[in-house]
C-alpha cells in the first residue's frame, strides 16, 4: 500500500490528500513531526534529501517528495491530469507558478501569521510586506488567468486547480480581502464544490510543537 508521509497543518500535504480521495485511493498515513525535527533524520533525509514532507513511499520502497511531484505521479491516466500535449503542459504552467508565486508567498505569509512568528519577530516585517507585494500579484495573475475560464485548464477540475487551490484559497489567513478579484474568488466556490468535503485545513494549532497559538 502507498505510504504518504504527511503533516496535517500543511497545505502541500493537503493537496496530495485530496487526490488520493478523488481517486479513491487506498493509503496509509504517517505523521511527521516536523517541529520536533522529524523530518531531518537520517532515515527521513532517505526518502527526501530535502527533509519535507509531503513524500509519498510506495509499494516497493521507492519514495516521491515535491506535492506537484506527487500529484503528478497519481495522476497519470486520470481525468486530473490530460494527455493532450498542449493541455498538459498549460498544467505544468500552473504548478510551476504555484510553486514559485504561491506556495513560497502566501504559504510561507500564511505559516508566519498563524504561527505567531510574524507577530513576535518585528524584524521580519519588511520582508514580509515584500511577500505581501508578491502574493497580491500571484492573486491578481490568477484572477487575470482566470477571467475566460471555468477552471485553470479548460472546462474541468485538474490537479493543477488542487495545487493552486491549496494555499491561494487561504489568502484571507494572511489579512487579504479576495473582494478585488471575483474571478478567482468565483474559481475558489467551483474548485471547493468539485473537490467536495471531507478535506478539512487543519490548523497549526493541532501540532503544541507549532508554536502556533490556540485562539489564532
Ligand atoms: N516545494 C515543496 C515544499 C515542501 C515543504 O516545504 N514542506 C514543509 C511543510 S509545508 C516541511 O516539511 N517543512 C519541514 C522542514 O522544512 O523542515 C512541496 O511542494 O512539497
Amino acid at each position: 500500500m502507498l505510504t504518504l508521509h504527511d503533516y496535517l497543518p500543511s497545505q502541500n500535504g493537503w493537496k496530495v490528500r485530496v487526490l488520493l480521495g478523488l481517486l479513491e485511493m487506498p493509503y496509509s498515513s504517517r505523521n511527521v513531526s516536523i517541529f520536533e525535527g522529524e523530518s531531518r533524520t537520517e532515515a527521513f533525509l532517505k526518502l527526501n534529501p530535502v527533509g519535507a514532507i509531503p513524500v509519498l513511499e510506495l509499494d516497493d520502497g521507492r519514495a516521491i517528495a515535491e506535492s506537484n511531484a506527487i500529484l503528478t505521479y497519481l495522476a497519470e491516466g486520470t481525468r486530473f491530469l490530460p494527455s493532450d500535449s498542449y493541455e498538459r503542459a498549460k498544467g505544468m504552467q500552473w504548478l510551476f507558478f504555484e510553486q514559485y508565486h504561491v506556495e513560497p508567498v502566501i504559504g510561507s505569509l500564511r505559516f508566519w501569521t498563524l504561527t505567531g512568528r510574524l507577530e513576535c519577530n518585528q524584524s521580519m516585517i519588511t520582508g514580509k510586506r515584500e511577500a505581501a507585494t508578491r502574493a497580491l500579484a500571484a492573486l491578481a495573475a490568477l484572477e487575470r488567468g482566470l477571467a475566460d475560464s471555468r477552471f485553470l485548464v479548460g472546462e474541468e477540475l485538474t490537479i493543477a486547480d488542487i495545487a493552486v487551490y491549496a494555499y491561494s484559497h487561504r489568502a484571507e489567513d494572511c489579512a487579504f480581502s479576495l473582494a478585488a478579484y471575483p474571478a478567482f474568488a468565483a474559481w475558489c466556490d467551483r474548485v471547493r464544490d468539485a473537490i467536495g468535503p471531507g478535506y478539512p485545513v487543519h490548523p497549526y494549532s493541532l501540532d503544541p510543537h507549532s508554536g502556533a497559538r490556540a485562539e489564532l
